[in-house]
């Protein structure tokens, strides 16, 4: 595997030269600050290049280019922003850049209840609690029919957990749930975010599938010319929460997406801590089973609850058997001869990762640098024992 680390540029805490010093050799990022839908031009592709490789490292994989909601939605300006991801897509190709990460989840990306949720050794995790989940759209957002996607039980728990909660602790529940868009720091208010998920009403999975198979039948001919390839990220966690469908969660969903386009640069990031949330998904069948089409891989860990509920554990604990999935990743880079660039997706926040809060929720150093060197020693263990 190519040892890649995530960095959200100049802004970000965590440094290219600390990057380095974590052991990677590849570097994964995006022109954070150009809006979403608008092109990415040469000059400022060029600019971040340079500053990574001017620390020895590469730009190996882009996350992401973000789709556009109109995108998402086929509707108003679709066809300018497409063109314009087109044109991203061909700018970074000309910077040599030909690895490009995107998802398709409407409105919101990762969704967790708990940004700093306290482990038994005093470092801290992210969590998706399915109760406190009810209870915020049931009784923060108070959304139209929030009721019918959980079960009674869950919806019991949530009215009583509501009803002992402090304000403070209702504010901080809602700023939690509504972070999920890496790479900012600004929190959506309550009522911004009811307006964009009012265009989603009604909906459906086969629309958005329907959607996603248009945007794909335009942008992977272009890929393909530049000897590109795009990588989706699965749907984290892999349910429909908010009333939005959510498309890209299980075995089936991709075997559909690649139906889309026969091409092998329509492929996917294998999360396994996003598709590991799903207990019904096998992960070293999956990697088996879509072996040509998966170019990224964020490797991270979760722990199950039986009501739906998860955090983030370990790299090598856990629900997901990482033992198992490596060795099945390095059978197919074994039999194609590819590199294929990971990255420790998420990390811990440990040691004096605990006293710098400014860095990126889930993206702290020390935390990531100990999921980056046991997934490594994990490698090189397989590795050796197969010699
Ligand atoms: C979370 C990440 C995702 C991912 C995007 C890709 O930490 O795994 O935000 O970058 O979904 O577009």
């Amino acid at each position: 595997m190519k040892h890649t680390f995530r960095w959200f540029g100049a802004h970000d805490p965590v440094t290219l030269a600390h990057i380095r010093q974590a052991g990677a050799t590849g570097v994964v990022t995006a022109l954070h600050h150009i809006a979403n839908g608008e092109v990415w031009e040469v000059a400022a592709i060029e600019k971040v290049k340079n500053a990574i490789e001017a620390v020895g490292l590469e730009w190996t994989f882009i996350e992401s280019i973000p789709v556009h909601e109109n995108i998402k939605l086929r509707q108003g300006d679709f066809r300018k922003r497409i063109d314009n991801y087109k044109q991203s897509l061909v700018n970074a190709a000309r910077c040599g850049i030909h690895q490009v990460c995107y998802n398709f989840m409407p409105v919101l990306d990762w969704t967790r209840t708990r940004l700093f949720w306290e482990l038994p050794h005093g470092g801290t995790a992210l969590r998706f609690d399915i109760v406190e989940m009810a209870a915020f759209e049931l009784f923060l957002m108070q959304r139209p029919g929030a009721e019918k996607a959980y079960t009674s039980e869950v919806l019991t728990e949530a009215e009583t957990l509501f009803a002992k909660m402090s304000a403070s602790e209702k504010q901080v529940m809602e700023d939690n749930i509504l972070k999920g868009l890496p790479g900012t720091v600004e929190d959506l208010s309550m009522s911004d975010f009811k307006a964009m998920l009012s265009p989603y009403d009604g909906l459906t999975h086969q629309d958005l599938k329907s959607n996603l198979s248009f945007f794909l039948n335009e942008v992977i001919p272009v890929a393909e010319e530049h000897h590109m390839v795009m990588a989706i990220h699965p749907d984290d966690p892999p349910i429909d929460i908010m009333g939005l469908p959510r498309i890209v969660k299980s075995e089936q969903d991709l075997e559909d997406l690649i139906s889309f386009v026969d091409s092998p640069a329509n492929g996917i990031t294998l999360c396994t801590g996003s598709l590991g949330a799903n207990p019904e998904v096998d992960l070293p069948k999956i990697v088996a089973k879509f072996a040509d089409r998966i170019h990224f891989l964020h490797l991270r860990n979760v722990r199950r609850e039986a009501d739906g509920s998860f955090y983030e554990d370990n790299h090598l604990d856990g629900s997901v058997d990482m033992y198992a999935v490596v060795a099945e990743i390095m059978n197919i880079e074994q039999q194609s001869g590819r590199e294929i660039p990971m990255r420790p997706d998420h990390g811990h926040q440990l040691l004096d990762d605990l006293n710098t809060s400014s860095a990126y929720c889930g993206y702290s150093a020390i935390g990531r640098l100990k999921g980056l060197a046991e997934l490594r020693g994990l490698e090189l263990g397989i590795k050796r024992t197969r010699l």
